[in-house]
């Protein structure tokens, strides 16, 4: 025990006296402090935003010129929310990925649960996952949990895009970051199962929705999950608006990050209007009252923390106002 003794602290002829005191010790007076560590409601402090596919496209394809994935392990482009330096949201990071005809990225693992939505891709794109090959097609959507291996292919004629989706910035907070290059570089004997549980393909996704659709009586859209959660920390959903219509308002304490799956429209969260069309990203943090609305019957993949914050007792839902 350095520092004062129990004596000197005891006999503080002053407030002041003693916070110096205590300053020494590394203690301080909860009572005295000059910022709160409690507040009434969620502080917001991630915006809501959206991103440009087409921007992400012109400079992916530049990247494309300029840096092979033998040096860039992944060609990614991370999108940061205006209030920080790297993540999307509180939890959640997203990124959009480009790879070329030909090309083949190292396989790896971390701890990190990902997932990705395929934008374009020809015939002959793939993730590999565990040494299971899983076609990326437009709509698609592939899992790579938590310490499974994973890397991805081009085999088709044409550049492959889509967008990843990480919880990243969450495992950063918690701190139980691993990472680990695959042995051999490349996951090479692969087979291609008929069905994944790590793969939720378009087509089906489409047949769900429809059905969805036709048993909603006229509202304003429909969600359907992919998995029950997809994920530990991340719940995957499919919204089909209808034209025309607003959604609902909702208030959610959770963070949310779409892409545009199909079709074009607006998202107004917190009193920011934004526009969006297919292959955009649209962030919603939490607790921000938002409305979507679409023209054209846009098609939404929305990635969600709910599965985080229902565990933990943080999940509510407010009453939104518009
Ligand atoms: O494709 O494995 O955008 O590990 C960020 C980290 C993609 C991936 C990202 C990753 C990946
Ligand atoms: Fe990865």
């Amino acid at each position: 025990m350095s520092g004062p003794t129990q004596q000197q602290l005891a006999q503080s002829g002053s407030l002041d006296d003693l916070y110096a005191q205590l300053g020494t010790i590394r203690m301080g007076a909860g009572w005295a402090k000059k910022t709160p560590s409690l507040w009434p409601e969620p502080k917001k402090t991630f915006k809501p935003y959206s991103w440009s596919y087409a921007q992400a496209k012109g400079a992916l394809d530049a990247a494309g010129r300029l840096i092979n994935t033998e040096l860039a392990e992944r060609r990614n482009l991370v999108l940061h929310n205006p209030a920080g330096d790297y993540a999307t949201s509180r939890t959640i990071v997203a990124a959009y990925q480009m790879i070329m005809p030909g090309e083949k990225a190292r396989s790896h693992r971390h701890t990190p649960n990902a997932l990705r939505l395929i934008l374009d891709a020809d015939p002959g794109a793939y993730t590999i996952v565990n040494g299971e090959k899983l076609a990326m097609l437009p709509g698609d959507v592939v899992l790579t949990p938590n310490w499974c291996w994973h890397g991805h292919g081009n085999e088709g004629r044409a550049c492959a895009y889509w967008l990843d989706v990480l919880d990243v910035p969450l495992v950063q907070l918690l701190e139980p970051m691993f990472f680990e290059p695959h042995p051999e570089e490349f996951e090479t004997e692969a087979v291609v199962p008929t069905n994944s549980p790590m793969h939720f393909g378009w087509a089906e996704t489409q047949r769900r929705l429809a059905e969805a659709e036709a048993k909603s009586n006229g509202a304003a859209h429909v969600e359907i999950a992919l998995g029950e959660p997809a994920l530990d920390t991340m719940a995957l959903s499919m919204l089909k608006l209808k034209s025309g219509r607003a959604t609902a308002a909702r208030q959610v304490m959770a963070n949310s990050v779409f892409g545009v799956v199909q079709g074009s429209g607006t998202t107004e969260a917190d009193g920011e209007t934004l526009t969006w069309r297919r292959g955009d990203v649209i962030v919603v943090p939490a607790w921000q009252s938002h409305v979507h609305h679409s023209n054209d019957g846009a098609v939404l993949f929305r990635v969600t923390d709910e599965p985080v914050m229902a565990k933990l007792g943080f999940l509510r839902e407010g009453a939104a106002k518009q």
